[in-house]
């Protein structure tokens, strides 16, 4: 079903006018080439028949030690949260996934050892086949409470450019590893407002939920322009750049091969595994705190700061707008909490108070409207630490209000937040955004 869906949306696709012949022969073949590799992998999508998530909650040293050493145990082990076995300390919830024929190992090494543990998905299958459960819209279009794929979410750009050339227009800011454009959606009055807002959503690929908020925000903003006073003054002030897809490449992967895919999908080193976490390919301690130099790894930091097309992208557009960016917002689930710098050290940043008020705010914000926790605090004590991120780097670029959003839910679907729950998670972190919008048009 799903399937089929996406080879209607590229065969339509490939027929979407463009206007910039180039880029229209560019993306046409890129179609093409999508389609091709479309129709092989149908069967060959890797399956989560039987397979299970584990939740554990380390009570000593001893036992972070035997969920660090698990994964070296046991392969593979995918680890949700944190997304790396080095990222675990004592008392945290750990969420990872393990593969049918495993799971009774596990189990067994788990009793054996006395650790508790709680199942969250018992057939992850059934749970993947589940999360497209928006059956209102089950056509093949674009719908801001589905999850569109990429071929969708593309001429959903190109579209909402065209048609609100007042407010929107569409910026290409560079190609993916696998050649794909990445676009950047400007919204706002003025031309050359003083102030901008720079989001990204989808540096993880694994994370539909926050591709998804990417084009919530746009759709919303333009709807509200001329109804709602505040909306109107903030674009009226200051323009967004919101790039609503990072990590095509990877995004795509997991659509189509491995939905728990999260890096993109670049190959260069000569090992075998594939894939680099842009969140930790930021040029800022680049490698140091809990970044891997394994290519295998979930949290590979890449060959060097800004190897990866994707993440020059994004450094090249902010580093050419950085008399007017004054806040970096990057969207990224599951875990609900509000994170500024800094990732790499304990130490607190300069604003620590201003930014912790923002983010107590933003958290505020998200509850009043259906009541949804979430943690806020700098990230390397309230997540866990970790460098080359992007929130860390914008914030050394000068960007004083720097935060990454963890959206819905709190692990009960993680990755699989039904299409159902979409609506709301975007309308509470629609808040916090504006919420922080309000704040810098407030400064001087
Ligand atoms: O990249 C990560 O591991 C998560 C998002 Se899934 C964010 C880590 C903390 C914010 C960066 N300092
Ligand atoms: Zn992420």
């Amino acid at each position: 079903m799903l399937h089929t869906c996406q080879l209607i949306t590229k065969q339509k696709n490939k027929y979407d006018r463009d206007q910039l012949l180039q880029s229209k022969r560019n993306m046409k073949s890129l179609l093409i080439v999508d389609l091709i590799i479309i129709t092989f992998v149908l069967s060959s999508a890797r399956r989560f028949d039987s397979a299970k998530v584990f939740r554990v909650k380390p009570q000593n040293e001893k036992q972070v030690n035997f969920m660090r050493n698990l994964a070296t145990v046991i392969q593979p082990i995918d680890f949700w949260y944190p997304d790396s076995a080095l990222q675990i300390v004592n008392q945290m919830e750990v969420d990872f996934l393990v593969s049918a024929d495993q799971t009774e190992n596990v189990e067994a090494l788990l009793k054996d050892n006395n650790i508790h543990y709680e199942i969250l998905f018992q057939n992850l299958q059934e749970d993947i086949d589940k999360q497209l459960d928006n059956k209102r819209n089950s056509t093949c279009k674009h719908s801001y409470t589905k999850y569109n794929n990429w071929p969708q979410i593309y001429s959903w750009i190109t579209r909402i450019a065209r048609k609100n050339p007042e407010l929107v227009s569409r910026i290409k800011i560079g190609n993916t590893f696998e050649n794909r454009p990445i676009y950047l959606l400007k919204i706002g009055k003025q031309r050359d407002a003083k102030k901008a807002i720079f989001v990204d959503c989808g540096i993880h690929a694994r994370e539909w939920i926050s591709p998804a908020f990417c084009q919530w925000f746009v759709k919303e903003a333009i709807r509200t322009y001329g109804k709602d006073s505040s909306m109107k003054n903030i674009l009226d002030n200051m323009n967004f750049y919101i790039v609503p897809l990072v990590n095509i490449d990877g995004y795509v992967w997991s659509w189509t091969q491995d939905r728990f895919w999260r890096k993109n999908r670049s190959n260069a080193s000569s090992n075998a595994c594939v894939g680099v976490d842009l969140n930790r390919n930021f040029d800022v301690l680049w490698g140091t705190v809990d970044a891997s130099k394994n290519p295998c790894e979930e949290v590979y930091c890449g060959s060097s700061p800004e190897s990866e097309p994707e993440t020059k992208a994004v450094t090249t557009f902010i580093h050419s707008h950085l008399s007017s960016i004054k806040a970096y917002l990057t969207i990224h689930s599951y875990s609900q909490m509000v994170l500024f710098p800094y990732g790499y050290t304990y130490d607190k940043v300069p604003n620590y108070n201003t930014l912790n008020g923002l983010a107590k705010g933003a958290a505020k914000a998200i509850a009043s409207l259906y009541g949804k926790k979430y943690k806020y605090g700098a990230s390397a004590s309230t997540i866990y630490p970790s460098s080359g991120c992007s929130d860390d780097w914008a914030y050394e670029q000068g960007i004083k209000y720097s935060f990454t959003f963890e959206l819905r839910d709190k692990g009960k679907y993680g990755f699989l937040l039904p299409e159902s729950e979409i609506k709301e998670t975007c309308q509470e972190i629609m808040l916090a955004v504006k919420f922080l919008a309000n704040y810098i048009l407030n400064q001087t």
